[in-house]
């Protein structure tokens, strides 16, 4: 019994070159976006307001930096040399590649890692196993930075297990935390995980038609069992092949939990009911499971609405608050849904936050963020600059307002001088955040 530990929400901050390239497949709000221009300053402002409105809430808030992009030394590895200029230049007039080389994607850091809390765990550590991401080319590139920047931010292994990816291959293809929900009776007591996979890799299953299944039973076996997680507190659940083809591309597109309650759509499991009598079993405490019908809201209007991967979140006075994208005022059954059952259930309120330029990708506000919980002494053990308070936030909106532009296309990917206006914006970054040379350029 851990009666103070508290849910961490570290962030994603998008990066200085954030892009629309229609690079996921399955994701419909990324593939509708493809080539539009994009404004990366007001990606990295939308976040860091979210972030400054969850400290206002009373929550601790953390902060991950972002990729460097064009991603120069996979570009490397691909055969491009000289000096990173022409590197540059070279890769370039590989548009696809490139282009993949240089996707946003990282500032999505729900897919960063899974963690575990030390309640669960019997060596009393956090556990983190960093997402191989291996079912798209311009995501798989993301571990090497991602087992840094997580190293750099959780520095002390006395306190954080870090486990490398998976190997990367896509029968065992891991998302991160977004197809991972820890259900307890609060944060600090003993969890027990929900894994939710779209496909098995090694044996046939009912798999979607249309577009990928992500993540698989095998990847997600073998994250529990690295984190030594108690089988009798684990449940595997498929996600159903009709949603993933209807663009539900990670399960937090459709469900999201936070301590006792689990809110998901009816659409979300390809057998709900077993779902729910497995979680019962495996929980406890008293589970409260809220399922929105397809008839309130259709699963169509769930994936545009992004409803569901909204932030659940615990606040100190004991109520919850669901932090929402904009986008669910203007879906009209969504918003009745909300206006009929917040403040009236176990969701006491509901925060909505302009999130467009990490929307149009496809990444709401549960996308954003990697979820620690954290003792005293562990969060202690944090890297000091990664916790943000009012102040550090100001300085990091008067960062993104001297180094970001607040526009970008695809063509202007090979501007030599946007990888030199990233390399000292990242620079600066990773000093203002403490953090040491976490970026290779600055090895
Ligand atoms: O993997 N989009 C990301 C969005 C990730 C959202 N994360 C969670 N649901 N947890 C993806 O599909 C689009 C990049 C582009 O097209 O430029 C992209 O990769």
């Amino acid at each position: 019994m851990n009666e103070a530990a508290r849910e961490v929400n570290f962030d994603g901050l998008a990066g200085p070159t954030h892009l629309f390239a229609g690079l996921a497949y399955g994701n419909k709000a990324s593939l509708a976006s493809r080539g539009e221009i994009s404004n990366p300053r007001a990606a990295a402002r939308q976040g860091l307001a979210k972030m400054a409105g969850l400290i206002e809430l009373g929550l601790v808030q953390g902060v991950f930096p972002p990729q460097e992009r064009p991603d120069v030394m996979t570009l490397r590895r691909l055969g491009f040399g000289g000096t990173d200029e022409q590197v540059v230049a070279a890769a370039s007039r590989h548009r696809d590649l490139f282009v993949a080389m240089s996707s946003a994607a990282g500032m999505w850091v729900a897919n960063a890692a899974t963690v575990s809390p030390s309640t669960d765990t019997p060596d009393g550590r956090v556990h983190l196993t960093v997402a191989n991401l291996a079912t798209h080319l311009h995501r798989s590139i993301e571990a090497p930075h991602t087992a840094r920047m997580l190293s750099a931010t959780f520095p002390d292994e006395s306190h954080f297990a870090h486990h490398p990816p998976l190997p990367a291959h896509a029968d065992l293809g891991d998302e991160g935390a977004a197809n991972h929900t820890r259900l307890a009776s609060s944060h600090g007591e003993p969890g027990t995980s929900l894994f939710v996979y779209g496909r098995r890799g090694l044996e046939p299953s009912r798999s979607p038609g249309a577009f990928p299944g992500r993540q698989t039973r095998e990847a997600s076996e073998a994250v529990a069992r690295l984190h030594g997680l108690d089988p009798q507190r684990a449940v595997f659940a498929q996600q159903a092949p009709e949603a993933i083809d209807a663009g539900v591309f990670h399960n937090d597109v459709i469900a999201v939990g936070n301590e006792r309650l689990l809110f998901y759509h009816q659409a979300a499991f390809a057998d709900p009911a077993w779902v729910c009598r497995a979680l019962t079993e495996a929980c406890p405490f008293d589970l409260e499971l809220m399922e929105v019908e397809a008839t309130e809201v259709s699963l169509a209007e769930a994936v545009d609405s992004y409803l569901f991967n909204s932030q659940l979140v615990s606040l100190p006075d004991g109520s919850s608050a669901l932090i929402c994208p904009e986008r669910c005022r203007r879906v009209p059954s969504v918003a009745r849904y909300l206006d009929a059952h917040v403040g009236q259930g176990p969701i006491s309120q509901a925060r909505f936050f302009d999130l467009d330029q990490s929307m149009r990708n496809g990444g709401g506000p549960a996308c954003l963020r990697l979820r620690v919980v954290l003792n005293p002494d562990q969060l202690a053990a944090v890297n000091p600059g990664s916790l943000l308070t009012p102040g550090s936030i100001t300085a990091l909106e008067e960062w993104v307002d001297r180094h970001y532009r607040d526009e970008l296309s695809l063509d202007d990917l090979a501007d030599p001088q946007l990888l030199v206006e990233g390399r000292t914006a990242l620079d600066e970054l990773s000093g203002l955040l403490g953090l040491g040379s976490i970026y290779s350029f600055q090895q």
